[in-house]
């Protein structure tokens, strides 16, 4: 196999599929030598089968706003990849969504997934529906009429669909009810990241952001540091910033920095418990304005408009918001002000030219499918918890948390230390990933 050959194929076959082409690249590169390493693979044709999704779902979705205007959006469900478990991953509602970008989610999410050590395929789903500005009403009947449609193509062994930008316990509550009243099935876990009354787990919504600052820990822990005392910014203020700013200043770190669409909020004295509560108001809210932590919070954060968090002078920053959010030149400019170690936790957080410059300069950088796995590892508790009719402590849901956090850390070091002792996350994520999903495809045949 050679990347530039597969590349091109995907090229002409998919002009413009810019963001699944990205994510392509990017896993094929690091895969490469070893892929070359086994006859087998080749012979089976294992990437070429695997650079494609199983299948995509396409189909419209119109719903009432209101003013009683009638309004059409489109919605997709991803199914990639079913080697080692059924599909899983989220749905994504934000005015940009196309068929690229859930087809790159899809293609990430197979990797992660393979690397929780839980079995699930990977998908991915949405809608270009935009939320900013919409009232709970309007998300309602968006919602119901999404599943209208996206039932017929689920179902708890099948492809289990949960949260991601613009999808959380709000929609995921409306979603779910739909699917109860057209299945006819009320303890399906058919979706995860459900509510605590009918079926959640403890401590899903948290995950992501948790599981980040565990992976996190695990890493400096290796070259002898630790998070506490350490300065760090996060982008964004959605539900993946938020469990990450809940557990850092947990764990003893300073969170110095959020950010929106609008622009940046600086606060020098670190983020606290109340203003950490207050992002789950910013983000109900629907009008997606980091600004709204300066304004009421106006002695403890400083908001400047149409910048970013890499402006903000930390030891280590954190993306959490979407996919190449960080460039070149934020790289650069986070590095000169001190900055040593960045986290990926969006998926694909960091445009290509930026982890590499990253990783040439002595920068240690983690990718977000190893990373951010934390979230969809708590989903699959949650989808186990479900088959078993019961439901977990918090204890029990953290440290198994905490045990799936370190397999993968400990998978990244597997497959990822270089000659020179240092560990390359990039590769180590993408190659154990890979071959555990080319392994169960290898073993199942052409199909
Ligand atoms: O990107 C992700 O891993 C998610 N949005 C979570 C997916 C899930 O099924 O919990």
């Amino acid at each position: 196999m050679k990347t530039s050959e597969i590349m091109a194929m995907l090229q002409a076959k998919h002009p413009g599929e810019n963001e699944y082409l990205q994510a392509v690249q990017e896993v094929l590169e690091s895969i490469e030598d070893v892929y070359n390493q086994y006859p087998e693979f080749e012979k089976a044709r294992i990437v070429e089968r695997m650079v494609e999704p199983d299948r995509i779902y396409t189909f419209r979705v119109t719903w009432v706003d209101d003013r009683g205007e009638i309004q059409t959006n489109l919605g997709y469900r991803v199914q990639f990849n079913s080697a080692i478990g059924p599909y899983k991953g989220g749905l994504r509602f934000h005015r940009a969504v196309t068929p690229s970008m859930l087809k790159f989610l899809g293609f990430e999410q197979t990797f992660k997934n393979a690397l929780t050590t839980l079995p699930m395929g990977g998908g991915k789903g949405g809608s270009d529906f935009d939320p900013v500005g919409k009232s709970d009403a309007e998300i309602m009947r968006f919602c119901q009429a999404f599943m209208l449609e996206l039932w017929r193509c689920i179902g708890p062994d099948e492809d289990v669909p949960a949260g991601d930008v613009g999808v959380g316990g709000r929609e995921i509550g409306f979603l779910d009810g739909m699917y109860r009243k057209l299945a006819r099935q009320y303890n399906t876990g058919v979706l995860t990241g459900k509510g605590l009354t009918w079926g959640g787990s403890i401590l899903r919504p948290e995950a992501t952001g948790y599981g980040a600052m565990y992976f996190a820990h695990l890493a400096l822990e290796r070259i002898g540091k630790d998070l506490a005392g350490q300065k760090i910014s996060l982008s964004g203020f959605g539900n993946v910033a938020w469990g990450a700013a809940k557990k850092a200043t947990q764990l003893g770190a300073k969170v110095v920095a959020i950010s929106g669409p609008d622009g940046v909020c600086e606060i020098p004295d670190g983020i606290t418990d109340e203003m950490i509560d207050y992002m789950l108001v910013m983000r109900a809210s629907n009008r997606n304005m980091v600004e709204d932590m300066a304004t009421k919070f106006p002695d403890k954060a400083r908001f400047i408009a149409g910048k970013k968090s890499w402006i903000v002078p930390v030891d280590i920053a954190f993306t959490c918001a979407f996919q190449n959010e960080l460039s070149l030149e934020d790289a650069k400019q986070l590095k000169a002000n001190g900055c040593w170690a960045l986290f990926e936790v969006s998926n694909m957080g960091c445009q290509p030219d930026a982890i590499h410059w990253m990783q040439e300069n002595g920068m240690l950088f983690a990718p977000g499918k190893a990373v951010n796995a934390g979230g969809v590892a708590t989903s699959g508790l949650e989808m186990t918890q479900n088959a078993e009719h019961i439901s977990w402590t918090a204890k029990e849901v953290d440290d198994r948390l905490h045990h799936i956090m370190s397999a993968i850390h400990e998978q990244c070091v597997r497959y990822g230390t270089q000659p020179d002792g240092h560990i390359d996350y990039v590769k180590g994520a993408n190659i154990a990933g890979f071959m555990k999903v080319a392994h169960a495809m290898l073993e199942q045949g052409v199909i």
